[in-house]
């Protein structure tokens, strides 16, 4: 089964950029932008991972961001996701960014947006591999500051397909962007959203209706309203699942726990993502093998799981026909 996982085709939807970044890369970029890391090593650094919750982790994502300064630790950075998605056959990626962590601290927008895009470009033409570039608001700050960061996306408005929202989800609800999500409607981008990780159904209810997203990230707590599952269905919506994620964050008690079958079995699209890979011990194929032998999924399941992630990608159809 590993191996018909490798050897699938397959496309990542749901990946955070500043989450690809390995404890190796972080300690080789602090020490040539001459700064401090908290962690003596390495393995000390490894060891920090261990998380009770969306908001542990967030922290320790955070810090670990602060290392990036330059355009080229940003190339550097995706490159280095794109070299694993050429391992594991990852053919087309959807890749997130947040700004917001980067502009806070007076990296200008630029230097973040170019670094990432050119990596992309340069693994398009060497790996064959095509993406979509994810515009991420931090759902923790203001609206004011989502407007902001809007703003300083116009120049560069051509590379983003997509907007998103991440972050701390409880006590941040939909509901507090819908005004900054529908200028951007309004500017081209395609809305899509975290919703329903840790905030329950009612979170997911405001994401589809209020923000009107294409896709939701994680989604997994729909399965506690059925109108509303059946309301997913209905509007085509995909749900991108990370098993890894949810069991590093305790979304779920343990992998042999994770829902995936069950809202398989509901009728719900999924796929199967690795969100923030260096943190909760995987990329897709470990994420995919993880959930393969804790569930006992079939060839048939694999298969739908990476036929979705195609389908529903932003690819265009061009891109899309080569694995439909
Ligand atoms: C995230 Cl797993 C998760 N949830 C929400 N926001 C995020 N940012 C990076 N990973
Ligand atoms: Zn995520």
């Amino acid at each position: 089964m590993e191996e018909f996982i490798q050897n699938m085709p397959k496309a990542e939807l749901h990946l955070h950029i500043e989450g690809t970044f390995e404890p190796e890369l972080m300690f080789e970029i602090a020490q040539r932008n001459q700064i401090s890391i908290p962690y003596a090593s390495v393995e000390e650094l490894k060891n920090a991972y261990k998380f009770s919750c969306l908001q542990d982790f967030l922290d320790i994502y955070y810090q670990g961001a602060q290392v990036l300064q330059h355009e080229k630790d940003f190339y550097d950075l995706t490159m280095a996701y794109l070299k694993k998605c050429k391992e594991q056959n990852i053919r087309h990626t959807e890749i997130m960014f947040d700004p917001q962590t980067h502009t806070e601290r007076g990296i200008p927008f630029e230097s973040v947006l170019t670094g990432i895009h050119n990596a992309c470009l340069d693994a398009q033409k060497e790996f064959g591999i095509s993406f979509v570039l994810i515009m991420s608001f931090l759902r923790h700050l203001s609206e004011e500051e989502a407007f902001k960061t809007l703003k300083q996306a116009e120049p560069f408005k051509d590379k983003i397909m997509a907007i998103g929202l991440d972050s701390s989800e409880k006590g941040n609800p939909p509901l507090k962007f819908v005004r900054v999500f529908q200028a951007a409607v309004e500017q081209g981008y395609i809305p899509l959203a975290h919703a329903g990780e840790e905030g329950d159904a009612d979170y997911i209810w405001q994401a589809i209706d209020l923000l009107q997203v294409h896709r939701i990230d994680h989604g997994n707590n729909c399965i506690t309203d059925r109108n509303l599952v059946e309301e997913i269905i209905e509007r085509d919506l995909a749900l991108t699942v990370c098993p890894l994620s949810n069991v590093a964050l305790k979304v779920v008690p343990n992998i042999d726990k994770h829902p995936l079958k069950i809202m398989m079995q509901l009728g719900l699209y999924l796929t199967i993502n690795s969100d923030d890979p260096a943190y909760f011990g995987g990329y897709i194929n470990e994420n995919f093998n993880a959930i393969q032998n804790s569930l006992d999924l079939s060839r048939w399941d694999l298969y739908t799981l990476a036929k979705n992630s195609f389908v529903y990608s932003l690819a265009s159809f061009d891109e899309k026909s080569k694995y439909l």
